[in-house]
């Protein structure tokens, strides 16, 4: 009997050492250690044999069935080591290839610069309010001085929405809804998008403006003329000077147009500088003193005497263009990401 143990384990070890799947080892176990493997098989035995002898046999058998299990257990630690080296073989990682860049997002150039201008004007104390972009005709033109039938509406060709109601053709609506909502002093910074009939290389039928308005007692044009310097100083360059041009725009009066002198030619008015075409001088917003009639139209009374106010419109496309040599507006409302990226 002891010797036909030691020949089932002798072979059982063998075989374990020479199995390479998991599969077969677990077949071994069972045929030697399941309740039908031969070990048990010759345990049952037993029963036939002589008294004296069967401890013998029995503590043989015993460290027989550790032995096994322990060879199970190495062979199995040994596979799993195998395994584990294959494994990490197959799923090899180059971690010397290029890494891929995330991609990364920016704000568009035309809300990067009224963000800018937002700064600019925020430090000279300018609070930002915003106002709808579906306003009401009376907003949009009567109570800023355009009646109806007023020539000045040609200036701006405009979407009619419903009656009485259009797509703000400008952003001066917002001045009169801050004057209405507040009493003087009011110093408003009023961006957004604005609708007009146009479309070319230098005009679109939606852009954004910037407009500013400043009321109170004794406000002057040297105010207006102060506050548009260190604007366009902060924006185009230290040594850059600004010039105003009688104009005419319904709601101010006296009005102007700006121009500030080139930020390329520095006024020298070189004929091949292809941003001032040779004049020394870009036209960049329109503005002026608040007529008389807005603060009529806004209800101001009482202790009027002295009150006055400026006021100033800008072209945030006009500005972005300039300051980034950006040859054609409708390039800003293209969705084109190789243009975009750029800013
Ligand atoms: C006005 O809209 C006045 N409300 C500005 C103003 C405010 C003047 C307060 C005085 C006091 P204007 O129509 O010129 O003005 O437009 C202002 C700026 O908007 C222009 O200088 C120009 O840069 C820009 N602009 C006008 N039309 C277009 C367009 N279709 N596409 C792109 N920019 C435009």
């Amino acid at each position: 009997m002891i010797e036909k143990l030691s020949a089932i384990g002798g072979r059982a070890l063998e075989e374990i050492e020479k199995t390479s799947s998991f599969e077969s080892l677990d077949q071994i176990r069972v045929s030697l250690l399941g309740k039908k493997g031969s070990l048990n098989e010759v345990l049952k035995g037993l029963s036939g044999i002589n008294p004296e002898e069967r401890p013998v046999i029995g503590a043989a058998a015993n460290e027989w069935k550790r032995k096994i299990e322990a060879a199970l257990e190495v062979r199995k630690s040994s596979l799993e080591k195998v395994h584990l080296e294959q494994q990490l073989q197959k799923e090899k990682l180059d971690i010397s290839a290029p890494a891929r860049l995330a991609h990364r997002g920016s704000l568009h150039l035309v809300t990067q610069t009224v963000r800018r201008m937002m700064q600019i004007f925020g430090r000279l104390g300018f609070d930002v309010t915003l106002g709808p972009e579906a306003e009401t005709d009376y907003l949009n033109f009567e109570a800023v001085n355009i009646p109806a039938d007023h020539p000045a509406r040609d200036m701006q060709d405009t979407f009619f929405l419903g009656p009485g109601v259009v797509l703000r053709t400008h952003t001066s609506g917002v001045q009169m809804r801050s004057m209405l909502a507040q009493k003087w002093p009011v110093r408003v910074l009023c961006p957004g998008a604005v609708y007009r009939c146009d479309h070319d290389a230098t005009h679109s039928p939606m852009f954004h403006q910037v407009e500013g308005l400043w009321v109170d007692k004794n406000v002057r044009m040297s105010d207006l003329k102060g506050v548009l310097q260190f604007w366009a100083r902060e924006l185009f360059g230290s040594d850059t000077q600004i010039r105003l041009r009688p104009s005419y725009f319904p709601f101010v009066e006296p009005g102007a147009e700006v121009d500030v002198s080139c930020f390329r030619c520095r006024v020298k008015a070189s004929d091949d500088c292809k941003i001032c075409k040779g004049t020394g001088w870009l036209e960049v917003l329109g503005a002026g003193m608040v007529h008389p009639r807005l603060f009529e139209m806004a209800g101001y009374s009482g202790d009027t005497e002295g009150l006055s106010g400026f006021a100033f419109g800008i072209g945030v496309e006009r500005i972005a263009m300039l300051l980034h040599e950006v040859p054609d507006l409708r390039l800003l409302f293209q969705g084109d990401v190789r243009f975009l990226s750029q800013f």
